[in-house]
């Protein structure tokens, strides 16, 4: 209020506020200002870098504009916001995207190639934004593509990394991790050096008392670090509502400088402790589906909650509102259980520095909270040392025994005597040293608890979080399938397809009523409109190919079958099961007469994903992904029909142009292990089919797209604790065309066995765990029908053309307007 102009002299503001360019004209005008001021550059000095900046710059502009004009709007109606925390923004390239949900490309093209420049060269000089690992971080970046699309008043807060998910090289065959040092131009983003929050950790907890004999708790004695934020602007697609996507960096707090130290002498020490601070902030943890536990990843966690919530609290505060009143006004939705602190932290802030009672406190924060789970795997779920958070984070601990204590004496009095109940659902696992479970303290202190898919939100409330159900009864626990952004996946990656529906639907609405595509259903027998689309799809398909003749060498032909598997590596996914299934092709090709041969569909075999530095077993999968690919790559005896690809550092703007490009995409998890899957939507979105397991979304993408249109293999997730079992204690033999496969990598085929060792250990002493082998006959029985299918190439593009009238329930949209109806109770807020 105080730093705000005087009604009198407001005026003249008004008269000379920013306005938006809406012409070519202008577009040029603006681009050209920024190259000569803001860069400093000249018509004699302007390279693809500088032209792609200024056409940022210029687009940033307008993004300000209705960046400033949202935030008025949404601080003047006072409704409820959202705020989604997560640790991971997977958020890609920014330009393309803003270009396109101000439906200004077309203007931005004309005039950038009058400028002298072509625009999808420009587009490639952007840097992705890479803050995140895999399907988690993306599905935050789509949320917030749908709320800001969908009016909804929200916000993401996340961390500011200086360094993304590292840059994969592959040397020798083997991953090799470089930094992903991303932050050299970043016009996107806006460093608020004003707004700050002071962060402790460690301490101690000191009680004390006041005139009226009232005890509280004091947390201090600690290390301060300061919280900075950085704020970018997140445009909806044909609409003004630009909402904020604020990320904290860290830096050594202002009074913390040790100036004693400094003028001692002692320098190198005093910049140490600077470092420190700044570490907090500095990597992203390169890990999918899996907690390692480190200090400095709880040091994170906690500084980001804290920094929010200081945020949060702080604009809640300026209202004028009662406590009461909070939950109308705020909820916040935990992105896994990485941010479980801002449960505790809430309760911090409402007991020992708002002075409320524990039970009033903890009403507002079980009203506020809704938990999403990603994952079943025991691996992922989080726990949290006891030592190591007494250690760094002391009242934390406090509120967490006292969370814990007043839980389990309420099951106690509605369960009792079952104490196996109690320890089974206690926050506290009395392992040695004991641990936090983060799961259950976010359930405990969650009004709602979701799933990602139907299988997955049925398996939640049937194993994991089983007791829990049987406590707060089932109407805590939900599903929101996931969804993805047709603007970005459809739209922007696949402009040509995106252009042939709109042609025949009348216009571009589709991409924001996503259902208004079953109206492609009545062309899908018109032969003219399936040989537009299949002629797209082999110009994505060109494209690819000459991407992988440029990057790699390897020369693919365009009309061959592209069969792509791309995500993170991991056991679970099974690219393992997807390789062996090339080799065992391989060992039929070889064995092949001419005439054979002549009846076979030519495939590209394409992987491509990120392993975990520190995990072994999917390093090895990468190494034989290429190990087989130089073999058969380069076998005489093969030719056309079979290539094997390895696309390095798959991303965001690499998933753009392969989802276009795929007949097949592999989305083959054990069944039950994968929550629910992504790219499978973006996929079929794209006019590809998909072969796959009864897993996550696939079985609803089934259900929507229709049986004929799927290539489903593989057992039910129902059957898995009975096929483990039965390797572990049982007699089983491998799959025959398996062992066949194991052969000839123990042979030596594909180089030195030793190498692959692990691999084929895991599906023999192992216990196959993953049921590879059990799948592994109706997963090859099941890539021969879909040779057959993609011989006929009217029948394959009638599949391809009903599957994508029928995907609209797969935008992000409806799953942000089931979570904004059913646990956020949100209302949008329209910016005129
Ligand atoms: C789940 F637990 C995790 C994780 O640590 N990282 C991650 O990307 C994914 N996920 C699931 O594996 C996917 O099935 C799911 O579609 C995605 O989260 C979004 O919900």
């Amino acid at each position: 209020i105080e730093s705000s102009i005087p009604q009198p002299l407001r005026e003249k503001w008004r008269k000379f506020a920013a306005t938006e360019f809406s012409t070519k004209d202008e577009f040029q005008k603006e681009v050209v200002k920024h190259v000569e001021t803001t860069l400093a550059r000249s018509l004699y000095n302007c390279d693809e870098l500088a032209a792609y900046s200024g056409v940022a710059l210029a687009f940033r502009d307008r993004l300000i504009i209705d960046w400033n004009k949202t935030q008025q709007a949404q601080t003047f109606v006072d409704q409820k916001r959202v705020y989604y925390l997560s640790l991971e923004f997977l958020m890609g390239r920014t330009l393309d995207n803003a270009m396109l949900n101000h439906r200004m490309k077309d203007t931005a093209v004309e005039g950038v190639s009058e400028l002298g420049f072509r625009m999808e060269d420009l587009i490639e000089q952007e840097h992705d934004a890479a803050l995140g690992n895999g399907g988690l971080g993306r599905l935050a970046a789509c949320f917030l593509d749908s709320l800001a699309s969908l009016n909804y008043p929200a916000w993401g807060y996340g961390l500011r990394y200086r360094y993304g998910i590292f840059k994969q090289e592959i040397i020798d065959g083997y991953q090799v991790e470089v930094p992903d040092y991303w932050l050299d131009f970043n016009p996107w983003e806006f460093p608020r050096h004003e707004i700050t929050v002071d962060i402790m950790f460690y301490g101690y907890v000191r009680k004390s008392t006041d005139e009226n004999g009232q005890t509280s708790h004091v947390w201090e004695g600690g290390e301060v670090v300061q919280a900075v934020a950085y704020d970018s602007p997140i445009p909806g697609f044909a609409t003004s509502t630009t909402n904020n996507l604020r990320l904290w960096s860290s830096k050594p707090s202002s009074g913390e400088f040790d100036f004693q130290k400094f003028n001692s002498g002692d320098y190198e020490s005093s910049v140490r402790d600077q470092q420190r601070a700044e570490t907090i902030s500095a990597v992203l943890y390169p890990n999918d589906n899996i907690d390692v536990g480190k200090e400095l990843r709880l040091k994170q966690q906690y500084f980001w909650v804290a920094a929010s919530l200081y945020d949060i609290v702080r604009r809640f505060k300026k209202s004028g509102r009662a406590w009461s009143e909070f939950s109308d006004q705020v909820s916040i939705q935990l992105n896994d259980t990485h941010p479980t602190l801002a449960i505790v932290e809430l309760q911090r802030i409402l007991v020992d520095k708002e002075h409320l009672e524990w039970d009033e406190a903890w009403n507002i924060v079980t009203q506020t909270f809704g938990y999403t789970n990603h994952t079943v795997l025991p691996e992922a779920l989080e726990k949290w040392s006891v030592p190591l958070v007494q250690n760094l984070l002391p009242r934390h601990l406090q509120i967490i025994y006292d969370t814990n204590l007043f839980f389990l004496q309420s099951v106690e009095r509605r369960f009792p005597k079952d104490r196996e109940l109690l320890s089974r659902v206690s926050i506290i696992e009395e392992s040695n040293p004991q641990v936090i479970r983060m799961a259950y303290l976010a359930i405990i202190g969650s009004k709602k608890v979701n799933g990602v898919a139907e299988l997955h939100s049925d398996l939640i409330k049937t194993t994991i979080f089983k007791d829990f159900v049987t406590i707060f009864g089932p109407d805590k626990f939900t599903n929101v399938t996931n969804g993805v952004t047709p603007r970005r996946w459809l739209h922007q990656a696949n402009p040509e397809l995106s252009k042939l529906i709109a042609d025949k639907l009348g216009g571009f609405t589709f991409l924001k009523d996503l259902t208004l595509l079953n109206g492609l259903e009545k062309y899908a027998d018109d032969k003219e409109f399936q040989k537009d689309w299949m002629h797209i799809k082999f110009r994505n398909k060109q494209r690819l190919a000459k991407y992988i003749k440029d990057t790699t060498g390897i020369v693919v032909n365009p009309s061959a079958l592209f069969d792509i598997q791309v995500k993170r590596i991991h056991e679970y996914k099974r690219q393992q099961m997807n390789i062996f299934g090339v080799i065992s092709r391989y060992l039929a090709i070889k064995k092949m007469t001419k005439e054979e041969k002549k009846k076979l569909v030519p495939r590209v075999s394409i992987f491509g994903g990120k392993a975990a530095p520190g995990y072994w077993m999917a390093k090895t999968i990468i190494r034989l992904v290429t190990a087989v690919s130089e073999v058969v790559n380069n076998d005489p005896d093969v030719g056309d029909l079979l290539k094997v690809v390895f696309i390095e550092d798959y991303n965001v703007s690499k998933a753009e142009f392969l989802c276009p490009a795929s007949d097949l995409s592999e989305h083959i998890s054990t069944a039950g292990t994968e929550a629910s899957g992504t790219s499978n939507m973006k996929f079929v979105l794209n006019g590809g089919l998909i072969i796959g397991t009864c897993d996550g979304a696939n079985i609803e993408i089934t259900r929507e797209i229709g049986e004929d249109r799927i290539f489903l293999f593989g057992h039910l997730a129902e059957d898995v604790d009975d096929l483990r079992h039965a390797h572990r204690f049982g007699k089983t033999e491998m799959d025959p065309a398996l062992r066949q496969v194991c052969d000839e990598i123990e042979k030596g085929t594909f180089g030195d066995p030793g190498v692959f060792s692990g691999l084929i250990h895991a599906l023999t002493d192992g216990g196959d765990y993953y049921l590879v082998s059990d799948d592994f006959a109706s997963y090859l029985a099941t890539h021969k029908l879909v040779d057959e299918a993609f011989k006929n190439e009217e029948a394959w593009a009638h599949k391809c053309i009903m599957a994508v009238s029928a995907m609209g329930f797969f935008t992000s949209d409806r799953a942000i307007l089931e979570y904004a109806e059913n646990i956020w109770n949100l209302e949008p807020v329209v910016v005129a």
